[in-house]
């Protein structure tokens, strides 16, 4: 069975269990706490020397970390990741944009804002903004004249976007200016085999 370590409220982690779930990929869930140090632990910097989750172990005993690299190694083969060069370029597009364009800004804020320190963070949270409401914009006008990100079905990249645009709310950014973005979270969680965040941890051993 797949061993995937998470931490409860991360929306890296979720994109992992999501797939896994969807592609019916039965897999067992670690809580790994990153506000007690559980991730800079010797036994889990074994496993992930970058000192992050979400971590999988496969079955076969492979460690694999970071999670849109995890997505698309799951999806090889499946109707999660597209063929054809131009629509698998696309997902490739909105991964690495993903993880430099829009978590660094909507994910971290959330993030911050529920930090037991969160006092601490407010000018962080105050230079963020711009970036996620940039990130947000784009998706929106994106999703404009398309259901999904990449070519016309949902994929990997719709749920490496998912994850932390739909707890965008908790990072302090509000979507009713973004009617587009919403339609389009509305299609991802309509998905077959649709897991919520909050329910990822029933898999916990
Ligand atoms: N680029 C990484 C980011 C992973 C990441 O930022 N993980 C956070 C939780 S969402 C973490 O483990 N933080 C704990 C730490 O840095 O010690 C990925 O996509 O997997």
């Amino acid at each position: 069975m797949y061993q995937l370590y998470d931490y409860i409220t991360s929306g890296n982690g979720y994109k992992v269990a999501l797939l896994l779930h969807q592609l019916n990929l039965p897999f067992r869930y670690h809580e790994t706490d990153i506000l007690a140090g559980a991730t800079q632990t010797p036994d889990f910097l074994a496993l992930n020397p970058n000192g992050k989750i979400p971590v999988l172990v496969t079955p076969e005993k492979a460690v694999l970390w970071e999670s849109n690299a995890i997505l698309l190694h799951l999806a090889e083969g499946t109707a999660y990741l597209p063929v054809a060069p131009a629509a698998r370029f696309e997902v490739y597009r909105w991964l690495f944009w993903e993880q430099y364009s829009h978590e660094p800004y909507i994910a971290t804020s959330r993030f911050w804002l529920h930090h037991p320190d969160a006092a601490r963070f407010q000018e962080k949270i105050a230079e963020r903004r711009p970036g996620g409401l940039k990130a947000l914009k784009l998706m929106d006008d994106h999703l404009a004249a398309r259901a999904y990100f990449a070519g016309d079905t949902y994929s990997v990249a719709d749920i490496a976007l998912y994850a932390y645009t739909h707890k965008a709310d908790e990072g302090g950014f509000v979507l009713d200016d973004y009617p587009h973005v919403q339609a389009w979270l509305a299609r991802v969680a309509n998905q077959p085999r649709h897991l919520t965040i909050e329910e990822k941890t029933k898999f916990r051993d």
